[in-house]
């Protein structure tokens, strides 16, 4: 196992994007960046033994500066959707960045994902680190995040998340990788996907959730036996249609607690299989519907359905439905979770 380092670019202000490499003895290897604490690629082996990157993202650091997609990211303080970008918390009301239509997004207008962090190499894992100052796109307290990245020689990329703050405050912090485990240009509609979740959160025609929780049993949404990603993606129920695809949250089983296998992505032709473990209650799947706009690596645009994201997390809107898993984070204690992406090779 090693850890390289190598300037990625520079923000237009002049400081270094730095990049950091982690490859296993069998040649696997994930890079990360400190723009952002993101995942910019993860090569791991075919069927026939041919190193594959399973990760969409951009070859320079323009591509991340403009990463309206948030490709790779790490987001936060609270990923995922605030509704009319507001919550309360021990009384008081604090209004957020409206920056999906009424609503906040993914921390909102100046997130983690656009933010250095600060970096440290530790064996065969990188440490992120960043302190989110106390009103920070108008969350409460100041949050010191340590997110860690580790590679196993069994292909599992291991993200570690650490937070405390010194006010009560929220946090729901996820990566945003977008996979593809045929490589940078296909469609996915042809890989399987299982999801070990009997119920999923209904969203409206905003893909804000409405509150309930339903079963996934004779739905569109019922991953708890592998099935083809393009299967049930045109049909026009629970606003899969209106949403563009799939961009749902997960009830998450969790028949044994912490981190557990939740999910499995295989590509049948190429043969690579992604098993996630999390202990995080729900995990979003979003299949944005086509990226032809969008110029990743290798120079090229991206194409139709060319991805899906499995971001681990707490549950969107969370403060504004209190029978979700609550995302409130006091002040002295610690939050800790991890996900892992373990690749393999299905015969
Ligand atoms: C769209 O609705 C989707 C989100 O779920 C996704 O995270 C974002 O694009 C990048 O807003």
């Amino acid at each position: 196992m090693s850890v390289s380092v190598s300037e990625f670019g520079r923000l237009p202000s002049g400081e270094a994007v730095l990049r950091y490499t982690i490859t296993n003895a069998s040649g696997a290897s994930a890079s990360l960046l400190n723009y952002g604490a993101t995942w910019q690629t993860m090569f791991v082996p075919n069927r026939k033994d041919e190193l594959v990157d399973v990760v969409l993202g951009y070859d320079t650091i323009d591509g991340y500066l403009k990463n309206t997609m948030y490709l790779g990211a790490t987001v936060g303080r609270v990923a995922n959707r605030i509704k009319n970008a507001r919550f309360t918390l021990n009384g008081t009301e604090y209004k957020l960045a409206a920056n999906l239509g009424t609503s906040c997004l993914h921390g909102g207008n100046v997130g983690y994902d656009k933010k250095i962090w600060q970096a440290q190499i530790d064996g065969d894992s990188v440490f992120f680190s960043l302190t989110s100052p106390d009103g920070d796109e108008g969350f409460p307290g100041e949050l010191s995040v340590v997110v860690i990245y580790s590679l196993g020689e069994d292909n599992a990329l291991s993200i570690r998340y650490l937070i405390n703050t010194d006010q009560d405050t929220i946090q729901n912090m996820t990566n945003h990788a977008y996979f593809n485990l045929a490589g940078q240009r296909s469609t996915v509609l042809e890989q399987t996907l299982q999801i070990d979740a009997d119920q999923f959160t209904r969203i409206d025609e905003l893909t804000i959730p409405t509150g309930e929780i339903v079963p996934v049993r004779n739905t569109p949404l019922d991953f708890t036996k592998a099935k083809p990603l393009g299967r049930d993606i045109n049909v026009t129920v629970e606003h899969i249609d209106t949403a563009g695809g799939f961009d749902h949250n997960f009830v998450l089983n969790h028949p044994k607690g912490g981190v557990e296998r939740v999910a499995t992505a295989v590509d049948p032709i190429g043969g690579v299989a992604m098993d996630v473990y999390t202990d995080q209650p729900g995990v979003q799947l979003f299949t944005p519907p086509d990226f032809s706009y969008m110029i990743g690596k290798g120079g090229e645009p991206y194409g139709i359905r060319p991805a899906f994201c499995l971001e681990t997390q707490h549950f969107a809107d969370a403060m504004n439905n209190p029978h979700f898993p609550s995302i409130v984070l006091r002040a002295g204690e610690v939050f800790s979770s991890e996900t892992i992406y373990r690749f393999r090779v299905e015969k």
